[in-house]
């Protein structure tokens, strides 16, 4: 094979606060998320993994952008973005928001986090989300501002991870409920952490709202945790697919509904008055979608990377695509996310998958791979 080819990185792809601490611990590959630097691998994808999956690691995740909207309006404009019921919303709440357009199309699967009353922070998924909300608050001329604030979340993931937080923040951080933020002090300031993060091992996310605390941050982790091996990481495709988290761009697009991604416990439509796509979602709401996201275990040796999606075929019919594979040390298996019709996407169903190497059988399964014993 001939070598990958390099990323060529320019003031395009923005660097973050963390960049200089990343790259001095040997960060082995990136991608770009949000015009922005996502580590991907710092060892190996499998040691990382095994290593998340028991200890603790320290995640530069400046990509996941905040949108602020701030201002009399900012509750109506959020709401009109998403088809989830905001009322009961309550400041220090995290909520996870499929966002939508005019046809109930998926623009984004944010964390969504209430400051204030009149304050929001949208942390979003690779898309241009801040053109869509701007054009929104512009020709509804809607009392609010909406920026890209000075922030840069830093994510401590694995079950390690109350062990070192409470080293640097105190043991208040044990307290905070999963989904919830508060801010906690750090020199001199306070930063918001929230117990969130896109790996099922748990873990925290802080709100670093000021660059130059990036490096001062990343140390003093790094220097509390040495004994508890906390090691840099990224978030990982293998234990990703296994929890079954969602990568917009990859397992779903504009071309799919919340319901269809399998985000319809995050919708209330019918109460979520002045959402844009609610006209279109109350449809597919009613009559349920014919088609939906399923984990999928796809048999053979280790599958090659899934960029363009794979056919999934059943007695020669195309019954739908994989969007994400990986070979699972735990599971001994290739783990994988797919969009199935509804005819085959019965637990235990067998299935075709047309890989780039050749066709292999593959099976669907009931909830996700972290949900089954190993
Ligand atoms: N944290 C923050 N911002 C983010 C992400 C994150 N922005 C980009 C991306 N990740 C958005 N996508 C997701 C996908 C899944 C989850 C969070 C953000 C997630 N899901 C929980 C789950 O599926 O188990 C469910 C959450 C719930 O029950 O409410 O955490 O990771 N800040």
């Amino acid at each position: 094979m001939a070598q990958s080819p390099v990323l060529s990185i320019s003031r395009r792809i923005r660097s973050t606060p963390f960049t200089r601490r990343v790259e001095a611990a040997g960060v082995k590959g990136y991608t770009v998320y949000n015009h922005m630097l996502l580590p991907t691998v710092f060892d190996t994808l499998e040691s990382d993994y095994h290593h998340l999956k028991s200890k603790v690691q320290v995640w530069d995740v400046a990509c996941e952008r905040q949108i602020e909207v701030r201002g009399r309006d900012a509750l109506r404009l959020v709401q009109m973005l998403t088809p989830r019921d905001l009322r009961g919303m309550n400041p220090g709440a995290c909520y996870y928001v499929p966002m939508v357009d005019e046809t109930g199309g998926m623009l984004n699967d944010p964390v969504l986090l209430k400051l204030a009353e009149d304050r929001y922070w949208i942390s979003i998924a690779d898309s241009d989300l801040l053109y869509w909300i701007k054009g929104i608050a512009y020709g509804f001329r809607l009392e609010v501002d909406v920026v890209e604030p000075d922030v840069h979340p830093l994510a401590v993931q694995g079950p390690l991870a109350e062990d070192l937080m409470s080293r640097v923040f105190g043991e208040a951080v044990r307290d905070i409920k999963f989904f919830r933020f508060t801010p906690m002090p750090f020199e001199g300031t306070y930063l918001n952490v929230a117990r969130s993060g896109y790996s099922k091992q748990g873990g925290f996310e802080i709100y670093v709202s000021d660059a130059a605390l990036g490096e001062p941050l990343w140390d003093r982790l790094f220097a509390a945790g040495e004994d508890l091996d906390v090691r840099p990481g990224c978030p990982n495709q293998i234990e990703r697919i296994e929890g079954g988290l969602l990568s917009y761009g990859n397992d779903m697009t504009r071309e799919n509904t919340p319901h269809e991604c399998g985000l319809g416990r995050f919708c209330d439509t019918t109460l979520a008055i002045g959402c844009v796509g609610r006209d279109a979602l109350l449809r597919v709401a009613s009559e349920g979608p014919i088609r939906q996201i399923r984990s999928v275990a796809i048999d053979g040796d280790p599958v090659p990377t899934c960029t363009d999606p794979w056919p999934i075929l059943a007695n020669g019919e195309r019954v739908g695509r994989i969007s994400s594979a990986v070979w699972s040390p735990d599971y001994q298996t290739n783990v994988a996310l797919g969009m199935i019709r509804m005819t085959h996407w019965a637990p235990d169903t067998r299935v075709e998958v047309e890989a780039p190497d050749g066709m292999r059988t593959a099976v669907v399964q009931k909830g996700t791979f972290s949900q089954r014993a190993v």
